[in-house]
């Protein structure tokens, strides 16, 4: 498969110096807008209106029964389950460590300052219809969440036309310790979320992927209800040199272009044969691929195989795109991990591939992507918890304060502000 091949330069031209811009869509967001405001306005009523006209009617029950998740546990096969169920070990002890504890900063007689560390209530947890709603996906936003002391995690997926909730998702949210699983979906489930209605309870933040409506109304209730990023498409940078393996390095390619014809895979090597051979095996593993009418279209249009003169160099070039996944597949890539500075989650070696990451090991999957990578983190227990910071002084400590504050009060002209601290001082 013939895929333009880049050095330094030309691929800066193409793709670090073009300007990024992750605007969404005007139409969406003005659709999402009206949408959002009539169930923050009406409630249930509105809720219902657009299930109808939009979902092809309302759900008999309005959450998973008890009956229905027994029979989905029924329904999945025991392997799905075996591996879903480690999966979510390794995904706990991961993110178990996570896990930070109140702590004083200044713990004198006299002062004493700190943090607080507190979970968020209740969360929401959106999950897509159609062929991207993963229980991979249930996992790893569930989790994080569970283990921050999150007490209320409710689901909502949509379930046209009655259908109930694919089984798997019903399996995964169980595992992950989710209460609650809605059966709506799209615009109108993420504005019953923020504001709540008759039915459904309104949660503090609303996490996990979405078509791009439901990106636009996560973006719309931010501010009122915590969000966690508006994900775009996978993307991959591997970092080879030649002691990587031609069919791998396509495979792991291949594995994140089959996600979304907008996905974006990279290649920085030293080694021209690699690139060569990487062609070939494209090709070739693409023929067998049932994916690949959406795996050719993301590498015909976004790939790019970059040579570079030094592995320096491919980190350089691998730092400005702040990719969401990089693969680090040389001989030596734990030496090479210092040299990381943008990224949303690093596999090292040979046998590393990005899906360990996805499905398994513990890492979370939820990554910033578009380059977001440069200022963001992916999905942990921190951003299921808030940090309320406190501070306590004696009276000896507040008299020695006092002068700098009334000081920096005076500047500021806020005089009020002089006189909460000399307030204290004054005889009665
Ligand atoms: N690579 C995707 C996550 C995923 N892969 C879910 C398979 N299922 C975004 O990081
Ligand atoms: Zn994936």
């Amino acid at each position: 498969m013939f895929l333009q091949i880049y050095d330094r330069k030309t691929f800066t031209e193409r793709y670090l110096q073009v300007s990024r811009s992750n605007k969404m869509d005007p139409d969406i967001l003005a659709t999402a807008e009206v949408i959002i405001q009539d169930i923050q306005k009406n409630g249930q009523q509105a809720l219902e209106k657009y299930m109808r006209e939009l979902d092809g009617g309302l759900p008999e029950q309005w959450t998973v029964t008890d009956a229905e998740k027994e029979k989905a546990w029924q329904s999945v096969s025991p392997e799905i389950i075996a591996a879903l169920k480690k999966a979510a070990e390794n995904i706990t002890s991961f993110h178990q460590k996570q896990l930070q504890q109140s702590r004083m900063m200044t713990a004198t007689e006299s002062i004493m300052s700190g943090q607080l560390f507190r979970p968020l209530e209740r969360v929401g947890l959106y999950v897509p219809g159609g062929t991207a709603s993963y229980p991979s996906t249930v996992l790893m936003n569930a989790i994080p969440a569970k283990i921050a002391g999150v007490e209320e995690i409710v689901m909502t997926s949509p379930a046209r036309n009655g259908e109930t909730i694919a089984p798997v998702l019903c399996v995964a949210a169980d595992i992950a310790g989710i209460q609650t699983i809605y059966k709506i979906g799209g615009i109108q489930a993420i504005a019953a979320l923020a504001y709540g209605t008759e039915k459904i309870r309104p949660v503090n933040k609303i996490v996990g992927p979405g078509n791009a409506y439901v990106a636009a109304a996560k973006k719309l209730v931010y501010g009122d209800v915590g969000i966690d990023m508006i994900a775009g498409p996978s993307e991959v940078a591997i970092i080879a040199d030649d002691t990587a393996e031609a069919r791998c390095v396509a495979a792991d390619l291949i594995a994140q272009a089959e996600h979304d014809q907008r996905s974006r895979v990279f290649l920085f090597t030293t080694s021209q044969s690699l690139i060569e051979a990487t062609q070939k095996e494209l090709e070739k593993q693409l023929q067998t691929l049932p994916r690949q009418v959406i795996a050719k279209a993301s590498l015909l249009e976004h790939a790019a195989l970059v040579l570079v003169t030094s592995i320096d160099t491919a980190f350089e070039l691998a730092n400005a795109l702040a990719p969401e996944h990089l693969e680090i597949q040389c001989q030596e890539p734990l030496q090479l991990l210092g040299k990381v500075q943008n990224a949303g989650s690093v596999f090292l070696g040979h046998y590393t591939p990005e899906p360990l990451g996805d499905y398994f090991a513990g890492p979370n999957h939820v990554l910033p992507t578009q380059g977001n990578a440069a200022f963001a983190s992916g999905l942990s227990v921190d951003d299921f918890v808030k940090k309320t910071t406190f501070l306590y002084y004696s009276k000896e400590a507040l008299e020695q304060a006092a002068p700098y504050i009334e000081t920096i009060a005076t500047e500021e002209q806020l005089e009020g502000h002089a006189r909460a601290v000399r307030m204290r001082f004054l005889d009665r």
